[in-house]
């Protein structure tokens, strides 16, 4: 079986190019305020709800789940109500972001460049909103930020969110790519089980939000990207696949 070559970078957004959680908690605390909620999600059960994919399905879990006065409003009453929760968040995340809270983890922007220096794609498979995506990159790579990428999937493209791999699976059709040919950039336990069931070997750089999540079946699982070059990624990539060869082939 022909050894794949390496042709693209797919990149989780939230906690792997940036470590944005804390950002996101502290804006629907601003946003459950503002409305009057009385609610808030300190550290900890922040960690927790972080299983759920998406800010607005988060909301809602935590409304269903954790305030039961939900049972007596109907659901259209409810998803008005999770749809403005989450507009007022996400227009706190992106001032947020604006004026500098949120930075690229270490060695991201490096990579971005060696990859584009040397014709590798790079591509976004992110459960996040569209919005969040732009005011991160422009911030950290200036208005032409989208031409660096070959195609962004994310939470408006693919309804359904991590561990579900349609995200990923959107992002290998649209680079017309398979995935032997691709590695995927993740921080949650939920991420590599999406990026995994679309066949994706997936490095992992953990956050203090995910450092406890199983990540036995990555390709291997780094503090940050700070000092990992194309080089490593493309002996990595080669390991993985010649491993399988010699599986197949014994
Ligand atoms: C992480 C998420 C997102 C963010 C909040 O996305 O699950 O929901 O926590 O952003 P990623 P939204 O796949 O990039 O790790 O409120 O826009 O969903
Ligand atoms: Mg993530």
């Amino acid at each position: 079986m022909q050894q794949p070559t390496l042709k693209a970078l797919i990149f989780d957004v939230d906690g792997t190019l940036a470590d944005t959680e804390s950002v996101h908690r502290a804006a629907f605390n601003h946003a459950f305020e503002e409305l009057g909620l009385g609610w808030h999600w300190d550290e900890a059960l922040y960690a927790e709800l972080l299983d759920i994919s998406g800010g607005k399905e988060r909301v809602q879990y935590y409304w269903q789940q954790v305030k039961s006065d939900v049972k007596a409003i109907d659901a259209q009453a409810v998803q008005h109500t999770v749809a403005r929760i989450h507009e007022l968040k996400t227009a706190y995340y992106e001032a947020a972001v604006n004026n500098g809270e949120v930075s690229l983890r270490p060695g991201v922007l490096q990579l971005f460049e060696e990859a584009t220096n040397e014709g590798v794609l790079l591509a976004i498979a992110t459960t996040t909103s569209p919005v969040n995506i732009a005011v991160l990159l422009r911030k950290a790579m200036g208005p032409d930020w989208r031409h660096f990428f070959a195609a962004i999937g994310d939470g408006t493209t693919a309804p359904q969110k991590k561990p579900h791999p349609m995200v990923y699976e959107q992002i290998l059709q649209l680079l017309r790519l398979d995935a032997r040919e691709c590695l995927a950039f993740e921080d949650s336990g939920n991420g590599l089980k999406a990026a995994t069931l679309a066949g994706l070997p997936t490095v992992i750089t953990p956050t203090q939000y995910t450092r406890r999540h199983d990540f036995s079946r990555a390709l291997h699982v780094v503090p940050d990207l700070g000092g990992v070059h194309l080089s490593d990624l493309r002996a990595w990539h080669q390991s993985h696949w010649s491993g399988e060869r010699l599986l197949t082939v014994e």
